[in-house]
C-alpha cells in the first residue's frame, strides 16, 4: 500500500507499508551480514565528544561519520577498521530507484541502529554538496516517533510514527527541514533479533561533474 498523508507538505512523501514483510526480512538480513565487515560504531558530537545514543555504519562510496576532533563529515573509510565501506546492495538501490525520482544513484547509505532508549535530536541534513537531491529513508524493526519542522530550528513541528517497511522521501523544501527521532517503541516489531530499529538513509553527497 502506498499512501501520502503529508503530500502537500513541501515534497515530503510517506510511503507506509512500501516494503513487503519478505522484503523487510531480506533487507534486515543484508544489513546484519554487511555489519560483520563494517561494524556499528558510536559517533560523537563535534568539540564536546558527547556520544550519540544511536550507533551507525555506512554502505557506499562515502559514509557519514562524526567525532570530537573531526566533526561531521563524509569519508570513504570506516573510522575504526579503516576499510572502505561495503557497496550499497542492489536491493537497497532498487528502493531508491523506485521512489526517489532521481536519475543518479546515491553515494551514501547511512545505517542508524536504535536500541530501546535511543533518539536523535532535531537537526538538518546539511553535510551534502548535492543539496537539491532528495533523501530516501527506509525504516526496519521497531516503530519510531519522528518529528519534522521547517527550515528554521524554531519552526512548528509535527510528529508521526515510522513503522517497519515504511519509506520516507524527502524532496523539495522538506530536504532541508529540521527533523529528529524522539523515541522508539520497543516490542513493536519482531524483525530485528533482540529488538530495536534500523533506519537506512540514502543520500547523494557530491554534485555530478
Ligand atoms: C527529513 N535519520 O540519519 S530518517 C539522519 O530515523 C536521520 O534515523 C532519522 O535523520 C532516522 O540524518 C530520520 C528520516 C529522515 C531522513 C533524512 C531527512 C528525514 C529527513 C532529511 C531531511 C529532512
Ligand atoms: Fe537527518
Amino acid at each position: 500500500m502506498s499512501v501520502a498523508p503529508m503530500s502537500p507538505f513541501d515534497g515530503l512523501r510517506l510511503l507506509t507499508g512500501h516494503l513487503s514483510a519478505g522484503e523487510q526480512v531480506c533487507l534486515a538480513e543484508i544489513v546484519r551480514k554487511l555489519t560483520e565487515n563494517a561494524p556499528l560504531f558510536r559517533p560523537a558530537m563535534p568539540r564536546t565528544g558527547t556520544p550519540f545514543s544511536v550507533r551507525m555504519t555506512n554502505f557506499g562510496s562515502l559514509g557519514w561519520v562524526s567525532d570530537r576532533a573531526g566533526g561531521y563529515r563524509y569519508q570513504a573509510h570506516h573510522p575504526e577498521t579503516g576499510r572502505p565501506w561495503p557497496a550499497i546492495p542492489q536491493e537497497i538501490l532498487a528502493v531508491w530507484r523506485a521512489v526517489s525520482g532521481d536519475l543518479h544513484d546515491p553515494e551514501a547509505c547511512l545505517v542508524n541502529s536504535y536500541a530501546g532508549g535511543a533518539k536523535m535530536g532535531l537537526h538538518q541534513d546539511a553535510d551534502e554538496a548535492a543539496r537539491e537531491a532528495p533523501v530516501v529513508s527506509i525504516s526496519l524493526g521497531d516503530t519510531a516517533l519522528f518529528r519534522i519542522g521547517g527550515p528554521r530550528r524554531g519552526d512548528k513541528t509535527r510528529s508521526f510514527r515510522l513503522a517497519s517497511g515504511d519509506v520516507l522521501v524527502l524532496g523539495g523544501a522538506s530536504r532541508h527541514f529540521f527533523h529528529g527521532i524522539d523515541r522508539i517503541y520497543p516490542g513493536t516489531s519482531r524483525l530485528i533479533p533482540g529488538g530495536g530499529r534500523i533506519n537506512l538513509t540514502l543520500r547523494r553527497v557530491t554534485v555530478p561533474a
